[in-house]
């Protein structure tokens, strides 16, 4: 692209419009179209799940835009968002290349509006909503009156305490202006030394404060309540592990759920059996995307282990549809992931890539032969009907959904093709930091 189209574009910030998608599919449609084909004759639900997979959309979170970086450093990329309008134009980038990343989960302090008004319009201009907002009690912000170094609705000093309930209703009121309709709560509350916490009362001093955070829940809202083995404590978590989140959830009430992090585990947890039982007594919430081969890692999803990532998606289609619940829109589908090597928006691509495909198998698994196996403790039948589906090849249907919506067939290779990052770096500049992590 010469030097005058960038300078053209200076002043429109990136966008991909519908005649550069359709230049890109009219070059691939024909082989496309062949491993289609082959699929729908191969698989008679191959079609139910296209559907399926039109509809199923992750939601992109605002500090995941940037290079994240570890305490040992930090490798930008260049021409990342500087502003909150930069991170939804950004997430439109990425919408318009799989039109399956249709909402943005905001980040507060990090992401507060200049312009609720202004926000939500350029919002719907790329056909975005505003998913789960999330508050942030695990940084002192400048001017703070109190410290979380200690905590925050566990901190033994009620005034403390105070400060964190009051931040979390503003999150609440920020999204509400927004249009979003749930809150999620993490909370890096803990300690990092055996007798630093007397664990039943801080245990009640946080639910405490999550019911007086709760009381403030517009009727429609959902708090998610997510959970996190450890880091940034490294004795005990205040919220440590599911059966914590589900104990303070169960107490909270009907609006109040679990998150799943799936890099918020101890090694080798076995995180598909706790997502059906929390599915089964109706309190999963929703997830936070990423993989993981240590600690809490936020690497790409499937990235590391996405035979896991099928099994977490296998049950929850059997679980959701046991209790006849809407795929699409009955769950939280986030994505939290931290970028120290990869473009961020291609790693995010690929995370949502990952994501349908472990939901495109595990819609592909013969449900009645798998129940008739199970109920004849045929161990062996069980893990071929499990694997037949997981070994299947449902890109073409991943990409066939993506076609159906007006979006790319291959949405990397177009990234490249029409050199973003380049022209974003033109825009932005090289050094520019994304709040975040
Ligand atoms: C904590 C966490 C939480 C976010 C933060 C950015 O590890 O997963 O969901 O608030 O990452
Ligand atoms: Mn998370």
């Amino acid at each position: 692209m010469c030097l005058s189209a960038f300078v053209v574009q200076k002043f429109h910030p990136m966008k991909i419009d519908k005649t550069q998608i359709q230049k890109h599919n009219d070059k691939l449609y024909s082989a496309h179209q062949r491993k289609v084909k082959q699929l729908v004759n191969e698989n008679t639900a191959a079609k139910r799940v296209i559907n399926k997979l039109v509809d199923f959309h992750i939601a992109i979170p605002s500090w995941a835009l940037g290079t994240g970086g570890t305490r040992f450093g930090r490798f930008s990329g260049g021409g990342e968002p500087r502003n909150l309008e930069e991170k939804i134009s950004d997430v439109g980038l990425l919408h318009s290349l799989n039109k399956s990343s249709g909402a943005i989960s905001l980040h507060i302090p990090w992401d507060i509006p200049t312009s609720t008004r202004k926000i939500k319009a350029l919002a719907a201009e790329h056909g975005l909503q505003f998913d789960a907002v999330n508050s942030n009690t695990f940084q002192d912000q400048p001017g703070q009156k109190h410290s979380y170094k200690f905590g925050s609705l566990q901190h033994v000093n009620a005034k403390v305490r105070q400060q964190a309930i009051d931040h979390n209703i503003d999150v609440i009121k920020h999204g509400k202006a927004l249009g979003s309709n749930s809150i999620t709560v993490w909370l890096s509350d803990g300690s990092c030394f055996p007798g630093q916490l007397n664990f039943r009362k801080t245990f009640q001093r946080t639910l405490e404060g999550l019911q007086e955070i709760y009381a403030a829940l517009p009727s429609n809202w959902k708090m998610f309540v997510e959970y996190k083995a450890f880091e940034p404590n490294f004795y005990s978590m205040t919220v440590g592990d599911w059966g914590q989140s589900y104990l303070y959830a169960s107490k909270l009430g009907p609006k109040a759920y679990t998150l799943v992090d799936l890099g918020h585990h101890l090694p080798n947890a076995n995180i598909e059996q706790i997502v059906s039982l929390l599915l089964m007594e109706g309190k999963l919430g929703g997830f936070h995307f990423n993989d993981s081969k240590y600690g809490d890692d936020d690497l790409t999803v499937g990235s590391i282990n996405p035979y896991q990532l099928f099994l977490i998606f296998n049950e929850l289609v059997e679980g959701m549809d046991a209790r006849k619940m809407n795929h699409a829109t009955d769950l939280g589908w986030m994505i939290d992931a931290s970028h120290n090597v990869k473009d961020p928006l291609e790693d995010l691509l690929q995370s949502v890539e990952a994501i349908k495909i472990a939901y495109a198998q595990a819609l592909l698994v013969d449900r009645r032969e798998l129940n008739r196996a199970q109920e004849a403790n045929d161990v062996a039948k069980a893990q071929e009907i499990l694997q037949q589906a997981y070994r299947t090849d449902v890109r073409p249907l991943v990409a066939e959904a993506r076609f159906k919506a007006g979006a790319a067939l291959q949405p990397i290779q177009l990234f490249r093709d029409l050199d973003v990052r380049k022209q974003l770096i033109f825009e932005r500049g090289l050094k520019t930091v994304a709040t975040g992590l």
